[in-house]
């Protein structure tokens, strides 16, 4: 089926094949988002990454509506910490360190209630859920050979924070040669000021490492008038 228009994004509109194309939620978790958590421990405001949850849903609802492939990540460590370097561990002087027992469980562990995603964001049957325990969702998961299994060559990426997980994952993805545009409403900090600039980081000299776009102009392209090619979960 053949494409059915561009995408408007900085620099530029970009023309995207649909089929090929994932939606990726970078680390909605509550361990960020919620008081209590890893952010919080950080000494960050959480309130600040509430306004990329509205954003995020619609685009969700959207790719599920016409089966896009969906991939959330989760940042976290296993209990025992061994996949923890210690470089992060002891870093900084945070009020809870990662391990450390909070009101969410264990700091950044996977199982405990703060490691997982939003209830507003909350993975449904047949998403993908890659556990990183880096900042980039690449290094140390399955997240290349999903990708590849399901032929994807763009990334719709959004999540968690800008200039920290989601910068890094588009990096990643850019090297490895996925075209990824950012959601810029589907994004936060707790720095807004790094948000803005983690934005224009991506899109400056042309798109250095890819577009940016946001979450009304996904939708227009998705709705069932322009985007003729959506179906990619037939072939699924
Ligand atoms: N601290 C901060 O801004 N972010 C992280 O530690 N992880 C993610 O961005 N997911």
């Amino acid at each position: 089926m053949a494409n059915s228009g561009k995408l408007a994004a900085e620099p530029e509109p970009v023309a995207l094949d649909w089929s090929a194309t994932a939606l990726l939620i970078i680390d909605m978790q509550r361990d960020f988002m919620e008081p209590g958590g890893f952010g919080e421990t950080l000494g960050n405001d959480v309130s600040q990454l509430a306004r990329a949850v509205k954003p995020i849903a619609a685009v969700l609802a959207a790719a599920r509506e016409t089966g896009m492939l969906v991939v959330h990540t989760r940042e976290g460590h296993l209990p025992d910490l061994s996949d923890a370097p210690p470089a992060k561990v002891e870093r900084g002087a945070p009020s809870l360190r990662i391990g450390d027992p909070g009101p969410m469980g264990r700091i950044l562990i996977r199982g405990e209630a703060g490691h997982d995603i939003i209830p507003e964001l909350y993975p449904i049957d047949g998403e993908v859920v890659i556990d990183k325990p880096g900042k980039g969702a690449f290094y140390a998961t399955e997240l290349g050979e999903v990708l590849q299994r399901y032929g994807i060559e763009n990334l719709l990426v959004c999540g968690v924070t800008t200039e920290v997980c989601v910068n890094t994952t588009v990096r990643e993805a850019n090297d490895r040669g996925y075209r990824c545009v950012v959601l810029a409403d589907g994004c936060a900090s707790y720095f807004p000021e790094f948000h803005e600039m983690g934005l224009k980081m991506i899109k400056a000299q042309g798109g250095i490492f890819g577009w940016v776009s946001d979450s009304a102009a996904v939708l227009r392209a998705l709705s069932p008038e322009n985007a003729t090619t959506a179906a990619a979960g037939t072939s699924r």
